[in-house]
């Protein structure tokens, strides 16, 4: 009763956001959702994760949807309205439309804390830890142009879906870094829906439309390892430049091989690790920082061998 009438006075209908507090005294339950299974970025965000809750005391799930899709990380949320945990740890796949969900889970009582990915609405979590992904974006420009050299060219962008926050802020980075070198022509942000094989697509056809590309930006793993195979399939690999985002095994095997000259690696394990750190010190009613930024390195041929502590894992 006393949450109806909580929600009653701030002009809100019992049911509208989820219903009534849970009581999660004593709750030592965290959940964490990723932003999709089986990948390695979101494998070592877990696993530092996991290691925290367990410093702290605390049971950690992690689950994720099958795919990056918002509909499909929709029901993993709703899911937890009938049982909240004490802290909600989330990627949200999209700064929109994961709001209303996440906040029915709120309205049970749970903390929410953003990491990697973002919403748009800022008064929804109480900590959010990730990157600097525009920074991230401006980084890989001044790779990709110290790469290039004075050469003139094209350069192609290929962002994964829209909505997502870190990749979208990537691509806008890049594409205002890349203003400051004249020499080089974007030919525009393309969209991939995060997926290897529409963005090895999107290479060959930029490959054969712009004869003069030389150099590609990948905004995350999935977009690196389709543009990759892009270029072999058209037999410009080490012609045309590719600087990736992330640093899984098969980018950091094709940094080797040559067929990326440069990787942008996160720190995702620090990002987990920090995201469960925050949703414990909210729940214990100590301090919490709204913002926290995880560190960037980029990683070439020449320094991989003194840069593998950045390279992503499979299992923990
Ligand atoms: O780049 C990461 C992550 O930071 C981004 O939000 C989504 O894509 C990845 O998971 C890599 O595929």
């Amino acid at each position: 009763l006393a949450g109806a009438a909580l929600l009653a006075a701030c002009g809100g209908q019992v049911g509208d956001t989820g219903g009534e507090p849970a009581d999660l005294s004593g709750n030592k339950n965290l959940m964490l959702i990723n932003g999709t299974q089986n990948e390695p970025f979101y494998i070592s965000l877990e696993c530092g994760a996991k290691d925290a809750a367990r410093q702290a005391g605390y049971e950690l799930t992690a689950q994720a949807p099958a795919k990056f899709d918002a509909t499909l990380q929709t029901e993993k949320v709703n899911a937890l309205v009938n049982d909240p945990p004490a802290a909600l740890i989330i990627a949200p796949t999209d700064e929109n439309a994961m709001k209303a969900p996440i906040e029915q889970v709120k309205s049970r009582g749970s903390t929410i804390v953003e990491v990697d990915t973002s919403l748009a609405d800022e008064s929804v979590a109480v900590s959010t830890v990730t990157s600097n992904n525009t920074e991230g974006g401006r980084l890989a420009a001044q790779t990709l142009a110290e790469l290039v050299g004075d050469r003139q060219g094209s350069v192609l962008v290929l962002d994964t879906i829209a909505g997502t926050s870190t990749t979208n802020e990537r691509a806008a980075g890049f594409e205002e870094e890349l203003r400051n070198h004249p020499n080089l022509t974007s030919i525009g942000v393309q969209f991939t829906q995060n997926e290897p094989a529409e963005a090895a697509s999107k290479v060959t056809a930029a490959v054969s439309a712009h004869p003069d590309l030389v150099g590609i930006f990948a905004t995350n793993l999935n977009t690196g390892e389709g543009a990759a195979t892009g270029l072999r399939n058209v037999g410009k690999v080490g012609e045309v430049n590719l600087v990736g985002f992330d640093a899984s095994p098969s980018e950091v095997e094709g940094l080797r091989r040559g067929e990326f000259q440069a990787l942008i690696a996160q720190d995702p394990a620090a990002i987990g690790r920090q995201g469960v750190e925050q949703a414990v010190a909210a729940v214990e009613g100590k301090p919490v920082q709204r913002h926290i930024t995880a560190d960037l390195h980029a990683i070439t041929q020449d320094n991989m061998d003194a840069n593998e502590q950045y390279f992503y894992k499979q299992q923990c």
